[in-house]
């Protein structure tokens, strides 16, 4: 395995062993179990660690299947309820072994959550955490402005975003967002979980969101404006980050990262006010002069990467759903009428209200007005409930016609793909926490199955879990570590039909099917990089799936 020289010699896909597609880590007892086979056969047999026979049946035949290029049968165990290790066997040809039993997502839960801790940047990770993924401290100097280099600031702290060792508000701000919202909607998930990372005294997945929170409140300016993003002139060789000692600057202030900082400190108040006043009132104070600075700044100010500077943009095209995801946060967290006006004047513009990703956050929004506690507009509500529940009811119709069971559109397999996946499973996720309807809960379930394995490829797109996994994401400490194991509970961005780097264009061949544009390889920015907006989704389905 040739990982020194990925940038010359990107290597063939590595290809999955087996020929029938399960989730890897495996199925609740009472839930829905559907194992997938791409491959016409008259029966199926569910066998356990021994070789017997548990369960047989018939595959129904789900049809041609789009997204995957091919025919696609299902093969129905939800009847085996037995807690176990099994494998599917068809036609010759088996499955990874996975498992059947109540506990089977805890692991993959800890460990996606644990890894904001493993992108920690401005600390070292110590062995007694991070284990043999451990290194020494990164990125501590003082960054300079870039627009005006004699101003130096401390803007150390917070995570890498992704394989890059670069830091942007609007990305941090939205992961932190996910996982805020996991902790307020699921808290029960959260309660028992050991992440075995430096702090204590509350619940780990407060601790870890509060390490991005502190490096955000530093990225403000002192008029309330908020600082695009940290990063070096320049991606980073494939070096650990200690040893990526560029220059940090630190880049011109974007009314999309001030609103988005607004909003995430103002809901973050409201979380740790009941563990940390000070801390919270010091999170409802930026979100005031944030918001403030968005009074002064109506106009759009965007961003795009100077003359010089090659590392990630993170541009959008308006504010429009920030301004209003601030305003919502704003008004759930003081009550303050003012907010109100200003999020409803804020939806007279058109941005999608259901959103949840990184650049559209009026999902984000809408879900800080339908959990407050603050008085509502009953019309308001009722709108944005409905947008949630018609999402989910077209997206449970695309998800009806596809083989794997999942509401991914050919146009959904794009950079990062696997966001797509996470937050179409959010939104059945948030559904069922809304209107307390259970038929989604199904429907999240197999987007979580595909993600682990019961996709057209049989690979699960989270390093160290499940018997074929990713393991070799486009992550600069994965490389230059030298471990072979990665670095565990990454999500790989995932298939991309565009092949928008020139690794992929070289090992996925012209006419691929969308679902199985991948390749394991470090060399793939766009197939298989990870990120703590692609992580952080995941992290909110298996808090809804473990403490619900
Ligand atoms: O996740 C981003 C993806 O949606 C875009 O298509 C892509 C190209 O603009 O950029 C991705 O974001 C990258 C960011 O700019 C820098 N850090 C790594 C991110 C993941 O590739
Ligand atoms: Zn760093």
């Amino acid at each position: 395995m040739n990982r020194k020289n990925f940038d010359t010699e990107p290597r063939s896909p590595r290809i999955t062993p087996f020929g029938i597609f399960v989730d890897q880590l495996g199925y609740y007892p009472d839930s829905g179990k559907k194992a997938i086979i791409p491959f016409e056969c008259n029966g199926f047999d569910v066998v356990d660690m021994d070789g017997n026979v548990r369960f047989s049946g018939t595959p129904v035949s789900a049809g041609y299947d789009e997204a995957s290029g091919g025919n696609v049968w299902t093969a129905d165990f939800s009847d085996l309820a037995e807690t176990g290790s099994y494998c599917v066997k068809a036609g010759g040809k088996t499955s990874a072994m996975f498992r059947i039993g109540n506990d089977v997502y805890y692991d993959v839960f800890d460990k996606t959550s644990k890894a904001f801790y493993y992108l920690r940047c401005g600390c070292g990770l110590d062995k007694r955490c991070a284990g043999v993924w451990h290194h020494e401290k990164c990125h501590t100097a003082p960054a300079k402005l870039w627009e005006n280099r004699d101003v130096t600031l401390d803007v150390s702290g917070g995570w890498h975003d992704a394989g890059d060792y670069g830091r942007y508000v609007t990305a941090g701000a939205c992961a932190a967002a996910h996982l805020l919202y996991a902790y307020k909607m699921f808290p029960k998930a959260f309660g028992k979980q050991k992440l075995n990372i430096p702090e204590s005294g509350c619940p780990d997945i407060l601790s870890e969101v509060r390490y991005e929170l502190e490096w955000l409140l530093k990225m403000q300016d002192s008029e309330g404006g908020v600082y695009h993003k940290a990063t070096t002139a320049q991606h980073a060789p494939f070096v650990m980050p200690e040893d990526d000692t560029a220059e940090m600057y630190v880049f011109p202030v974007s009314s999309m990262a001030t609103a988005d900082l607004a909003a995430v400190c103002a809901l973050a108040s409201g979380v740790y006010a009941a563990y940390d006043k000070a801390f919270a009132s010091k999170l409802r104070g930026a979100a005031e002069r944030s918001a403030e600075w968005l009074d002064r700044h109506p106009e759009f100010i965007g961003f795009a990467n100077p003359e010089g500077c090659n590392t990630g943009g993170y541009g959008e095209r308006d504010d429009f759903s920030n301004r209003f995801w601030a305003y919502s946060e704003l008004y759930a967290l003081t009550g303050d009428l003012k907010y109100h006006s200003k999020l409803v004047s804020a939806m007279k513009e058109d941005f999608p209200l259901t959103a949840l990703g990184y650049g559209e956050v009026g999902g984000l929004g809408s879900l800080a007005y339908l959990l407050s506690k603050q008085g509502k507009d009953v019309n308001l509500e009722y709108k944005l409930k409905s947008m949630f529940r018609r999402k989910a009811e077209e997206l449970k119709k695309t998800a009806d016609k596809s083989g794997y069971g999942i509401a991914m559109t050919e146009d959904d397999y794009c950079w990062g793909s696997n966001m797509n996946l996470m937050t179409k499973a959010m939104i059945f996720a948030i559904n069922d926490a809304v209107f307390n309807d259970r038929t989604y809960r199904g429907y999240a379930k197999r987007h979580l199955h595909y993600l682990l394995g019961a996709n057209a490829l049989g690979i699960s797109y989270v390093t160290g879990l499940g018997e074929f996994r990713c393991n070799y994401p486009h992550l600069r400490p994965a490389f230059a570590d030298r471990i072979e194991e990665c670095i565990p509970g990454m999500v790989a961005g995932g298939p991309n039909k565009y092949l928008s780097d020139p690794f992929a264009r070289q090992v996925i061949p012209e006419g691929t099917p969308p679902m199985k544009c991948y390749a394991d390889d470090t060399a793939s920015y766009s197939l298989n990089e990870i990120t703590i907006y692609w992580n952080s989704p995941a992290v909110f389905v298996l808090a809804y799936l473990c403490g619900n």
